[in-house]
């Protein structure tokens, strides 16, 4: 059988194949690993593609979803040959801030480059972000806003992160009204001005294992 047909399945978003193909590789005996990896190539495509706005956030919706339809089927079989995640990353939309659009993106498309994602949803205290790295010892923490008002709250997140001893966890910072200088400004280790750029940087970070 032939992955690239499974990988177009992803790129266009078609879920009911993306299951069918899925379920073919599986019957064909194919590794897990090999079928994830096919998956994850048609993840990488549409974000590569979105960053050069050939496609826009709908196309990226419907491909994760399709990718999400492949893995309740692949990953029981995933779980069962020892494969796991190698990374995890947390994610929030900061104290203060509901809008959650573009950091689901981030989180999905995380998933789709097959980083464990704990999304801690929105309007985050940085508390919470606390608790939940030393709980999950996540290798990234994603930090979302989308309005000025709350960009003060990624500040405070970074610092009481920082003071939890989180001090070689990588912070990535998103969303509309932010950019590279305020990122340096409060102390992230990164920032992503889409959510294709996030993985791109997430990888960079981890290093090149994750890639
Ligand atoms: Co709001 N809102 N909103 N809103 N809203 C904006 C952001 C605003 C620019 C609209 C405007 O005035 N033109 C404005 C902010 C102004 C400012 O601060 N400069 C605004 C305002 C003022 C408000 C309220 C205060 C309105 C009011 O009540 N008076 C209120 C605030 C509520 C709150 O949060 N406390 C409010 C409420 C809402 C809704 C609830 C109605 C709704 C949110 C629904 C939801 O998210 N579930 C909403 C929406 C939809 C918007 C707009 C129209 C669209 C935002 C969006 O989802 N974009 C927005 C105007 C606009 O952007 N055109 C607006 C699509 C999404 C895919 O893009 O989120 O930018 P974005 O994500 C991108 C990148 O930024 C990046 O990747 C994504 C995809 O590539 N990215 C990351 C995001 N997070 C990242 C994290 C990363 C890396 C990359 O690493 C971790």
């Amino acid at each position: 059988m032939d992955l690239s047909q499974l990988t177009d399945a992803i790129k266009s978003g078609n879920r009911k194949a993306a299951a069918l193909l899925t379920q073919e590789a599986i019957d064909a005996k194919i590794e897990p690993r090999a079928i994830l990896d096919s998956l994850i190539v048609g993840m990488d495509d549409i974000g590569a593609r979105f960053q050069r706005n050939e496609v826009f956030v709908p196309e990226m919706l419907i491909a994760a979803r399709a990718m999400k339809e492949s893995m309740i089927i692949l990953e029981p079989l995933l779980i069962a040959a020892g494969i796991r995640p190698e990374y995890t990353a947390l994610i929030g939309t900061v104290q203060g801030d509901l809008h959650d659009i573009g950091k689901n993106l981030v989180s999905m498309m995380w998933k789709g480059a097959n980083f464990n994602v704990v999304d801690l949803g929105t309007n985050v205290p940085p508390e919470k972000f606390v608790e939940a790295a030393k709980e999950h010892n996540p290798q990234i923490i994603g930090l979302s806003a989308l309005l000025t008002t709350t960009m003060p709250s990624m500040k405070t997140t970074i610092e009481q992160l920082r003071a939890a001893g989180l001090t070689s966890t990588k912070i990535i910072i998103g969303g509309a009204p932010i950019t590279q200088e305020f990122a340096n400004q409060i102390g992230a280790d990164a920032f992503a001005p889409d959510a294709a750029s996030a993985v791109e940087v997430a990888r960079y970070l981890v290093g090149p294992k994750a890639a």
